[in-house]
């Protein structure tokens, strides 16, 4: 195992610091402490821009300030604490927001992956142990969802990162970290969608048209694309909508519109925009006796939303999942594989890629509809 000359050392380098809610990053220099047992110090070299990040700057997302943002990446081990044995220093890795610890009742259920562990439904923003490796100005910085990112070297627990391939391009890669597993994984591991099957995806930014590879991999014979930004059509097929409509071209409402294309209703639907009125018009364009709808989208605040129970009554499944239900350390390796293999490719959803120190540039691309994914690279 080879040692790095900063192993066991702290570690100075730079991060972006978000001191409060709805202000810019800072870009300052932080002191990253050792890993501790079980933990692992990464070098970070790419890290996507996502939505759940601008969430937590907007104040919609709450988690302890400040903070260390950022939870799509990839990076290489800078070095490894006590007892980690499943990577090492020097190996290519993608860090998990969703960990998998491997004995909780989630991670020993077949068919869920929400691990216990994980720091998002009440986040502490700490390591496992409840203490914390990040330090700015003599102040203790939080962590974000198991990842931190935005910073050039991070400390993760090891239920948190995954080992991948070493010829993967990381700088791709890293939206196997969130945005392409979430979209992609809600078609072929929540959904199952089958072969020969109709689809319909009501949101086509870049988690929708993640979902449209799936169902395609999936080989779904029809993909519709429903958005109100007619934009957003040409990528869609791009990536393998065979049809693409706008619910504002038409008096009726949508859901009645996809029930008539598709004489009856779609085998599957996905809400990838995160809105209450299209979770219930993807339900109700989904066939009333077998039809299946996934909710990928988080509602802004934590609102009710009131349904039809009728809707479910009749045979429809209604369902969820957070990183498109993948057991993380499992899939991810596997996910980077089928990438290096062609199964599918991340280049359409890449639309700029920015060095780190213009992360706010890259939150305003986000914030103005102008990029899919914007990756920064350091
Ligand atoms: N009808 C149709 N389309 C609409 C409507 C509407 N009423 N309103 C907006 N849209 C379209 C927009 O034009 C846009 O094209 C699309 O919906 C939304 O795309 P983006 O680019 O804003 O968003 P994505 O694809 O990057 O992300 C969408 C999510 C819903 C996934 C995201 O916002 C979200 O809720 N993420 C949290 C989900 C999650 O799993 N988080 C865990 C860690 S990230
Ligand atoms: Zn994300
Ligand atoms: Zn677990």
């Amino acid at each position: 195992m080879s040692t790095s000359s900063t192993a066991g050392k702290v570690i100075k380098c730079k991060a972006a610091v978000l001191w409060e809610p709805k202000k810019p990053f800072s870009i300052e220099e932080i002191e990253v402490a050792p890993p501790k047992a079980k933990e692992v110090r990464i070098k970070i070299v790419a890290t996507g821009v996502c939505r759940s990040d601008d969430h937590v700057v907007s104040g919609q997302l709450a988690t302890p300030f400040p903070v260390i943002l950022g939870h799509e990446a990839a990076g290489i081990v800078e070095s490894i604490g006590e007892g980690v044995t499943t990577v090492k220093p020097g190996d290519k890795v993608i860090p998990l927001f969703t960990p998998q610890c491997g004995k909780c009742e989630v991670c020993r259920h077949p068919e869920s992956n929400f691990c216990m562990k994980n720091d998002l439904i009440l986040p502490r923003g700490s390591m496992q142990d409840g203490s914390i490796r990040f330090t700015c100005r003599g102040k203790p910085i939080h962590h974000f969802i198991s990842t931190s990112t935005f910073s050039e070297y991070t400390v993760v627990d090891e239920i948190s990162v995954a080992k991948i391939d070493p010829a993967a391009p990381l700088e791709k890669v890293c939206l196997i970290g969130c945005g392409f597993s979430t979209g992609y994984g809600s078609a072929v591991q929540v959904a199952k969608v089958t072969k020969g099957s109709t689809c319909a995806v009501f949101g086509l930014g870049g988690v929708g048209l993640c979902v449209i590879m799936g169902c395609k991999a999936a080989g779904a014979a029809r993909i519709i694309g429903v958005d109100i930004n007619k934009d957003k059509f040409a990528k869609a097929k791009e990536v393998g909508a065979t049809e693409c409509i706008n619910p504002q071209d038409f008096k009726k409402p949508i859901h009645e519109v996809l029930t008539e294309m598709t004489g009856g209703g779609v085998d599957f639907s996905f809400e990838v925009i995160g809105r209450h009125d299209t979770m219930i018009s993807a339900l109700s364009c989904c066939h009333g006796a077998y039809g299946v709808s996934v909710i990928i989208g988080v509602p802004p605040g934590a609102t009710n939303l009131e349904m039809n129970p009728m809707l479910l009554l009749t045979g429809r499944t209604w369902k969820g999942a957070i990183f498109g239900g993948y057991k993380s350390k499992d899939a991810v390796p596997k996910l980077v594989a089928d990438f290096m293999a062609k199964k599918f490719q991340l280049d359409s959803i890449i639309t700029h890629v920015l060095p780190f120190e213009k992360i706010n540039e890259g939150f305003d691309l986000l914030r103005s509809g102008k990029s899919i994914r914007t990756i920064l690279t350091f």
